[in-house]
């Protein structure tokens, strides 16, 4: 099974422009507790951790950007450039996110507030704790 979930949003368009609308249990898997959004990014990457038990699901609202996925065996890359399409991020995974363009902004629907102790900042404990799971 792929670590890329992707997950495809509804678009309502007409000629004034497009609504997409993310529905709780229909088109966002757990419950939504928090959301942040990235914005102004440069060149620096980011994620660089694992969450032990949160869910998200990334839309890249605004231009693009590329995530990396690791469930401490394998590695993939995507490339987010649809405001209709989230990308799950499941517990336990490795993330990283790099090359945004100038004008990306990500809207993160997370699964429960923000919490530091739920965050894996060291790679090699990621993956004992993956090991582990
Ligand atoms: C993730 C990726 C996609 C808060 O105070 N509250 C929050 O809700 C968040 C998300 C962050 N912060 C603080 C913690 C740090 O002092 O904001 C600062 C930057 O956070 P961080 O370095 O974790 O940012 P990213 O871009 O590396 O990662 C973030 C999320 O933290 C993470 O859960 O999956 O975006």
């Amino acid at each position: 099974m792929s670590l890329i979930n992707l997950i495809d949003l509804p678009v309502y368009g007409d000629g004034r422009g497009d609504l997409s609308s993310l529905e709780v249990g229909k088109d966002v898997p757990f419950d939504i507790e928090r959301v942040y959004y990235l914005y102004n990014l440069g060149e620096s990457p980011r994620g660089f951790h694992a969450h032990r038990y949160l869910q998200q699901l990334a839309i890249c609202v605004n231009g693009h950007c590329k995530f990396l996925l690791d469930d401490g065996t394998r590695r993939e890359e995507v490339v987010l450039t649809k405001p209709n399409q989230g990308l799950l991020i499941r517990r336990a995974m490795w993330r990283e996110m790099r090359e945004f363009s100038n004008d990306c902004v990500i809207l993160v629907l997370a699964s429960a507030h923000y919490d530091e102790k739920d965050y894996i900042r060291n790679y090699s404990e990621f993956l004992s704790f993956a090991k582990g799971e």
